[in-house]
């Protein structure tokens, strides 16, 4: 009695720690779309995948919780009732084939629990919906490039700000041009790389995929929250690869397209100043 007392008290140890952490997570009153010192847990979800993500992660910590459980209160249980002293005379049974029947399926059983929404979450993140827009990334050494092949055909290089011109924006994950997306909209990100292997990631859009030079990689997202989300280059890339920072603003549809009007004014600007030097020189 006094054993199962303890074990009761064990128990409740352990689900107040998970209770614990995951209360944790769920509050986690972050700043969106970046890491803060102490964590615990994820950034918060901005996309349905990433919602997902999370949920088999607290599916997955429940369940391997229990099994840690359940081994460590056998191997305490053997190691109480079986030992040398209070079992002087041990059993001399072997093989009972319902138990091994038992301890091989369950474990089957359980890997399926886990495999089957395992793999609609693989799913849902490979194949990608009917897309609204299209974003192009592509990794150089050391910084992102972006094309918006849909909208005006902007494009631009995104490069980290220097620590001296931060002005209070976050130190290695600011950058001096940001990728602007509408909210709500299924945007497809067509990703490769200019020179070596790079990798485009939005932890809070659940978004990580290899940019391989001569290949493109899709993924996706459908960013739900407004607000500012960062990422970084996560393949081992050379000697810069901590220095070419991701940077997202999800912005409404309307603030969206006076975004891309101003950005293809400045573009056909350039353009003609261009054109004007090139005139200004063949006329002289
Ligand atoms: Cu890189």
């Amino acid at each position: 009695m006094r054993f199962l007392n303890g074990l009761g008290r064990f128990v409740g140890l352990g689900a107040f720690a998970l209770a614990a952490s995951l209360f944790l997570t769920a509050t986690g009153a972050h700043a969106t779309g970046i890491s803060t010192p102490g964590q615990m847990g994820f950034q918060p979800a901005a996309t349905p995948v990433m919602e997902d993500i999370e949920s088999l992660h607290h599916y997955l910590l429940i369940l391997i919780t229990a099994i840690v459980l359940f081994v460590t209160v056998l191997l305490a249980y053997v190691m109480i009732r079986f030992n040398r002293k209070s079992n002087p005379i041990p059993s001399k049974t072997s093989h009972h084939t319902w138990l091994e029947v038992a301890w091989t399926v369950v474990p089957i059983m359980i890997l399926v629990v886990i495999v089957v929404p395992s793999f609609r979450l693989l799913y849902k993140e490979l194949v990608i919906p009917t897309p609204e827009m299209t974003i192009k990334a592509t990794g150089n050494q050391w910084y992102w490039g972006y094309e918006y092949p849909d909208n005006g055909d902007i494009s631009f290089d995104s490069n980290m700000v220097p620590e001296a011109d931060l002005n209070g924006r976050p130190r290695l994950l600011a950058t001096d041009e940001v990728v602007v997306v509408p909210i709500d909209t299924t945007v497809r990100v067509i990703v490769t790389g200019a020179d070596v292997i790079h990798a485009w990631a939005v932890p809070a859009f659940g978004v990580k995929i290899d940019a391989v030079p001569g290949r493109l990689n899709e993924t996706w997202f459908k960013a739900t929250k407004a607000g500012i989300y960062y990422g970084q280059c996560s393949e081992l890339c050379g000697q810069a690869h901590a220095f070419m920072p991701i940077e997202v603003h999800v912005v409404s549809k309307e603030e969206f397209a006076a975004w891309v009007a101003d950005k293809t004014k400045a573009a056909s600007l350039t353009n003609d100043n261009v054109k004007l030097a090139l005139a200004t020189d063949s006329a002289r």
